[in-house]
């Protein structure tokens, strides 16, 4: 949870540049400008296709839209420096990378406390989420446009253990990504977490390096983790989330009209993407089952009880804003 050298000479940095009114590299209005994002999801996750679909021809006039998929352009993990850097125009942000950098963040890495989709669209739309967002953009030069829906998080493991409550997971090796606060939700849960890189998810199950991993269903069906595993267990301990990250001096270049163009472009690519995530996760689990895993839910109540005390005790709790669970549960 510590801020590292690095981001804190990013964070200086690149407010210096900000305040200064620098430019990283936006065109002027009359020329058509280049929106690289840079995503380790596949190229059929449903929030790659609604990009590709609702947002790419929505900014056509202004925008050529540049989708790079698996992390084929920045390491997972790494997008959002290299937006403030100026490398890079767009992002689908996670809140456990925002936490690196903004502590607080962590609040929307909790499990157990978005509720559904709707719920995180409330969440996002919220006064309170006002001055986060204007912190991410004034320190980090990038700007949040929009919630994008990931889906509830299940195991997905290789091993045949029935799990029913956190102790049943004790000594599991559950892959989780390397941020801090995801590493923490592998903990919370019971698990020994692992971190690897979603790339590299596939391999590390089919060679026995960890014992499982955690992913809404649509993504174990687009990266194929059920070929190399052997069971989900239903505890939807975190209602997934992303936000579309966009390089504010990217958007300071364009016009108003275009801005928000870019904005309605990427709320509607952002329903079109929930809709259909939705509509995946209610029929996949009769897909899984006919792959051959054992689909089931455990003690949820267990589950819940569990990871919520432990971020009610954690450290990360410290650094959320006063009286914002209390909040967001009001929603
Ligand atoms: C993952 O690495 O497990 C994760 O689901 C984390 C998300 O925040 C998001 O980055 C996602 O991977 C990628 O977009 C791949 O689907």
């Amino acid at each position: 949870m510590k801020m590292t050298t690095n981001r804190r000479r990013l964070l200086t940095g690149t407010a210096a540049l900000v305040a200064l009114g620098l430019s990283f590299g936006a065109a002027g209005a009359a020329d058509k400008i280049t929106l690289r994002l840079s995503t380790p999801a596949t190229e059929t996750d449903q929030r790659a296709v609604a990009l590709a679909t609702v947002f790419g021809p929505a900014v056509a006039d202004f925008a050529t839209y540049e989708p790079h998929y698996n992390a084929s352009l920045f390491k997972q993990g790494t997008e959002l420096e290299a937006i403030a850097r100026g490398n890079l125009e767009m992002s689908i942000a996670s809140a456990q990378e925002l936490a690196t950098i903004f502590p607080e963040f962590s609040i929307f890495t909790a499990g157990y406390l978005h509720r559904d989709a709707e719920h995180q669209k409330k969440v996002f739309a919220a006064d309170f989420m006002d001055p986060l967002k204007k912190k991410v953009e004034d320190e980090l030069g990038v700007k949040l446009l929009s919630v994008m829906y990931l889906g509830r998080r299940q195991l997905n493991l290789r091993i045949d253990k029935e799990i029913k409550t956190p102790a049943d997971l004790a000594g599991v090796k559950l892959r989780m990504p390397g941020s801090d606060a995801w590493q923490f939700l592998g903990k919370a849960l019971g698990a020994s977490p692992v971190p690897v890189a979603f790339t590299e998810i596939y391999t590390a199950l089919q060679t026995g390096a960890i014992d499982g991993q955690d992913n809404p269903l649509p993504t174990n069906r687009d990266s194929k983790f059920y070929e190399v595993t052997k069971q989900i267990v239903l505890t939807s301990h975190l209602v997934d989330l992303n936000y579309v990250a966009f390089s504010k001096k990217v958007w300071d270049g364009l016009t108003p009209e275009q801005q928000a163009t870019v904005q309605k472009a990427a709320d509607d690519a952002a329903e079109s993407g929930r809709q259909k995530q939705l509509a995946l996760e209610a029929e996949l689990e009769q897909f899984f089952k006919d792959k051959g895993l054992k689909v089931y839910t455990p003690d949820v109540d267990a589950f819940r009880t569990h990871v919520q005390k432990a971020y009610l005790e954690s450290d990360f709790a410290k650094t959320w804003p006063e009286g914002m669970v209390d909040k967001i549960n009001a929603l």
